[in-house]
């Protein structure tokens, strides 16, 4: 049969179940990723597991999120992170080294594999065509202990290209371009697979900002073929040994279609506060500009930065805009110094930070009260830039950089009067520093881990008890991300493995008061919108409220990755079967699930829910390894018992 690319690969990795859309399957997963601010607990969940070493074929930890080092919390998560790695075989990427994505793109990650990531934007890795998905740190922690990882069997969404993109139009606006038309839940339980004439127009970088912000989608992941432009890309990182053909067989169908011709796409902008609010760029032409953020985890690549520095040579920047530039590796800083890209961005007034995430997850770079932050990250939830009430806009850097120099939003296509457009070549060859990774060694792996006092012991949990009963405490409307649910920025991202602390912010934009009225309550109950929980793979957002005595979340709907993250920490994922009955859900009714034990041990799916005497009907979609899991109080505790066992 004529399978589609994504098929291919899952079936490539196919260890259990069967490939029908919404069916869980378990795959085998090929190579693991960490960043530091999951990192540091899925290192402890990894440990609990009590393995001296990692059983996936390939897996590397990066320190990307947090190099602020305001005290010794960070310096000292950093050196255990390092100190674990030698001692399990784990690849280590120096702080300073770039942002996860984009240097495992450069120096690891291979056509056809599949790459499971503690961080939602691993499908960055599409651009080198692989199936990479993000999940929560215990999902990861278990994949680097050889485990599979389990899912729901996607739906394949192809979308055909044609065309070739206009002067000044770039990737980010075809990924744009999607979220136009899907919004951010239009792809839930999806992978976006492109196809067709379109896609050879595309290099890996820009593949890769599309991947990257497909998970602003809701998508499980997305995929590109490898062709020619990825051969060139990996002969370019000097490893075209690990460059395979792969495509879709001819006549493969999916489950959904959809055609975009490049050529039609133009500059578009996601308006403050949400990826899916997006319109063309000249429908807010004219708005005053006073910050312009080019890189981190997306268009932070060297083709990105080459051509902002192309296209702002001999010019200067807007005097009210403070530009910002976070490139993705210590790699790409070097060969753009190596282009002169360096001394065009600086003589611009560029400031130029070291290879990380920076302000994207709100660790620096928050924009003043009432300013406007044009930035190519892939996110602007409200707040996640550090400042309350944020008017951040997402949008290409073609559009971020002409507008930098304008001052105000500007269609870059406006700035072709001007100057031609700079189309970038990337070089033969890149110049390729690998010394800022310390590779797993035989000598390495007897190092002894060293804990800073901010490290705490993975918390205990207790099991599902027959019946639960408690109190609604907060209700929240649609689309909550996770960085509402647990904040991240520089005040709590340094508490990641300290969950004593860090649950003191659990919804402290909506509630501040939310972790004290926790405190005497046994069972606490959140209620919720549509898509709740979309974002972040961080599983803080399940793990740090489930300390604090959440055992049931009862929503509209869930996003995927943080539905895995509440049934990993024993937190129960209910649907509202009638979602008008949201309207019951106020904070302080009291709500009781009789048997809720049995329920889940019998696999029913029908939930009745008593709500101040009334009782509504809830669904409980999950997989029987799921549930064994919620029985359990937790994954930990059902893998430790299946072990001891
Ligand atoms: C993000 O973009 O929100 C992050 C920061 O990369 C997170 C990871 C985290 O919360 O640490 C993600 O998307 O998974």
């Amino acid at each position: 049969m004529a399978m589609n690319l994504t098929r291919k690969i899952l079936q490539n990795h196919l260890i259990e179940g069967e490939m029908v859309p919404g069916r869980e399957i378990a795959i085998r997963i090929d190579q693991t990723l960490l960043q530091d601010a999951t990192g540091t607990m899925a290192m402890l969940e990894f440990e609990a597991l009590g393995l001296d070493r990692v059983r996936a074929d390939f897996a590397a930890q990066y320190v990307d999120h947090n190099l602020l080092q305001t005290d010794h919390k960070n310096a000292d998560d950093h050196r255990f992170l390092q100190t674990a790695c030698a001692r399990f075989g784990i690849h280590f990427s120096r702080p300073g080294n770039g942002v996860s994505h984009q240097v495992h793109s450069e120096r690891f990650g291979k056509p056809g594999l599949t790459l499971l990531g503690a961080d939602s934007h691993t499908p960055g890795a599409a651009g080198i065509s692989m199936l990479a998905m993000g999940a929560g740190g215990l999902d990861v922690a278990l994949a680097m202990a050889g485990y599979p990882y389990h899912l729901r069997c996607p739906k394949v969404l192809g979308v055909k290209l044609t065309g070739e993109l206009s002067p000044w139009v770039s990737a980010k606006d075809v990924i744009l371009e999607m979220l136009r038309r899907y919004d951010v839940k239009g792809c839930v339980g999806k992978v976006v697979e492109y196809y067709g004439p379109g896609v050879k127009t595309l290099s890996v970088a820009g593949r890769r900002s599309i991947g990257n912000m497909g998970t602003e989608l809701g998508a499980t992941s997305s995929v590109f073929p490898s062709d020619e432009v990825t051969r060139l890309y990996l002969r370019c990182e000097g490893r075209e040994e690990d460059w395979i053909p792969l495509e879709a067989d001819p006549g493969a169908e999916y489950d959904e279609y959809a055609e975009i011709d490049l050529s039609g796409v133009e500059p578009l902008i996601a308006c403050p506060s949400s990826p899916g609010n997006v319109v063309p760029v000249h429908e807010v032409r004219g708005v005053k500009v006073d910050q312009v953020i080019i890189g981190s985890s997306a268009n932070s690549s060297y083709r990105d930065l080459m051509a902002v520095a192309e296209i702002i040579a001999g010019r200067h920047i807007g005097d009210g805009v403070a530009f910002h530039i976070n490139p993705g590796s210590r790699q790409i800083l070097e060969n753009v110094a190596q282009e002169g890209g360096i001394l065009k961005l600086l003589r611009a007034g560029a400031q130029i930070h070291q290879p990380g995430c920076l302000g994207c997850i709100g660790m620096g770079q928050a924009p003043g009260t009432g300013q406007v932050s044009l930035r190519t990250m892939p996110r602007n939830f409200p707040g996640r830039s550090g400042t309350r009430d944020d008017q951040v806009y997402l949008c290409s850097p073609e559009t971020a950089t002409v507008s930098a120099l304008t001052g105000e939003i500007t269609d870059p296509r406006e700035f072709s009067s001007q100057m031609a457009y700079p189309r970038i070549r990337e070089p033969e060859a890149f110049v390729v520093d690998d010394s800022s990774i310390v590779f797993p060694s035989e000598e390495l792996s007897q190092t002894d881990i060293i804990r800073g006092p901010n490290i705490k012991p993975f918390p205990t949990f207790a099991a599902m008890p027959e019946t639960l009963s408690g109190e609604v405490i907060l209700r929240v409307g649609d689309n909550i991300s996770t960085d509402t649910i647990m904040p991240a920025g520089n005040k709590v991202l340094p508490l990641r493995s300290n969950i004593e602390a860090i649950s003191r912010y659990v919804f402290y934009q909506l509630d501040p008061e939310f972790f004290a009225k926790c405190e005497d309550r046994a069972s606490v109950f959140v209620a919720g919108g549509e898509n709740y929980g979309q974002g972040s793979s961080r599983e803080h957002a399940a793990l740090a409220p489930r300390y604090l005595g959440v055992r049931a979340k009862i929503v509209k709907s869930f996003a995927r990755i943080h539905k895995a993250n509440l049934c990993n920490f024993g937190i129960l994922p209910l649907t509202l079967v009638n979602p008008e009955d949201y309207q019951l859900l106020r904070p302080g009714v009291r709500i009781r699930i009789d048997e809720i034990k049995a329920m889940l041990r019998n696999g029913e799916t029908q939930i009745p829910v008593q709500v101040e005497g009334k009782t509504i009907m809830t669904s409980l979609e999950v997989s029987d390894r799921e549930r064994l899991n919620l029985l359990a109080g937790g994954t930990l505790n059902y893998v430790r018992d299946h072990l001891k066992k």
